[in-house]
């Protein structure tokens, strides 16, 4: 029955998917527990179903998946980011054909068992090291095309890419979707090339369209539940001005939140209150996700907002406003290094 080389096969592309995510767990990102648990999920693999009929059905030589696999390119993989991703599919997916083969051969309760393990291999992929990194920067850059005198959105973010910004979002309220997704859509390749992780605010279909890495929304947007259904593995940022919105976003699943206005700005049209750095002091004590301060931080105020917890600054007018964002950028990041 050619149900047990589909297994056999399987559980050696998952376990071999386990080890290269257990490998980069534990000899780049050094997560101890992340490590153990892959660990103990290759383990459990292996074990579950272990019928000699498989090493008997085995015929990898003559496999037809063999030759293709050997002249394609379609797994060459641009970075370490990808890599883990890839891997991820791959547990999923081989876990999958696991759990369909052994329902045909009958073995009911053992596809549950590669059922729960890949649901648990989502959870791992959401909480995976390289996966929680992009806000590990300082500046959160974000487009405003009216402030960013007389330059369009792609100049602007082309000089923040220069400037060495690690986090761009695209947020645009005037213009049709049509310019909103040509313009992503460049975006999208200037900061894939440069490694830039790229957030696209408000327009969820764009964000899919243009194969954005994250999607930001607001508490007046369709909620958050409905937004996860929808972008899969995508980041997803959600601003939150206040105590119980930071501990709904929490709960509800969000990667990572804003956190303001810090303090007043004009930039914004119908700008929500918040207690600015008291609200950001306490998310830095309680929150356990990644968050981001935004509203009126400037130059002058920033070293304030980096007493009161500020680990990642979002700014629009300070970056956008200033004829050289480049030199800007370079004397925002002198100031933070003082304290
Ligand atoms: N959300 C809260 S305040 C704000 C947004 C989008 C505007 C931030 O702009 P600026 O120019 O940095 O004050
Ligand atoms: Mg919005």
């Amino acid at each position: 029955m050619n149900c047990y080389r589909i297994i056999d096969a399987n559980i050696n592309r998952v376990a071999e998917g386990l080890r290269v995510l257990e490998d980069i767990s534990r000899f780049i990102l050094e997560d101890v527990n992340m490590t153990k648990e892959l660990r103990e999920m290759r383990h459990i693999v292996r074990k579950v179903f272990s019928d000699p009929n498989l090493l008997n059905f085995r015929d990898s030589c003559n496999d037809p998946g063999f030759t293709i696999s050997q002249t394609s390119t379609i797994d060459k993989k641009e970075d370490l980011l990808s890599l883990v991703e890839a891997n991820f599919k791959r547990v999923q997916e081989g876990l999958r054909s696991i759990e369909e083969s052994l329902k045909i051969l009958g073995h009911y309760d053992k596809s549950k068992i590669y059922e729960g393990l890949r649901y648990k291999s989502y959870d791992l992929e959401k909480n995976f090291g390289l996966n929680k990194a992009f806000l590990n920067t300082d500046i959160y850059g974000i487009t405003g095309e009216e402030f960013s005198l007389g330059r369009t959105n792609i100049q602007i973010v082309e000089e923040m890419i220069k400037a060495g910004i690690k986090i761009i979002q695209y947020r645009e309220k005037e213009k049709s979707k049509f310019e909103k997704y040509n313009e992503c859509k460049a975006i999208r390749k200037l900061t894939k090339d440069s490694g830039v992780t790229f957030i696209v605010n408000d327009d969820v279909d764009i964000a899919l369209a243009v194969k954005a890495d994250g999607i930001h929304i607001g508490q007046e947007d369709i909620p958050i539940e409905e937004v996860k259904k929808i972008t899969g593995n995508m980041i997803i940022g959600l601003s939150t001005h206040n105590i119980e919105q930071a501990k709904a976003a929490v709960e509800k699943g969000a990667d990572y939140i804003g956190v303001g206005p810090i303090f007043n700005t004009t930039t914004k049209k119908n700008v929500e209150k918040s207690e600015g750095l008291k609200y950001l002091k306490w998310v830095s004590e309680n929150i356990p996700i990644p968050y981001v301060a935004i509203g009126g931080i400037k130059e002058s105020n920033i070293l304030e907002v980096k007493r009161h917890g500020g680990k990642c600054f979002a700014m629009i007018s300070e970056i956008v406003g200033s004829p050289n964002i480049v030199e800007k950028v370079k004397s925002i990041r002198r100031l933070l290094n003082t304290i």
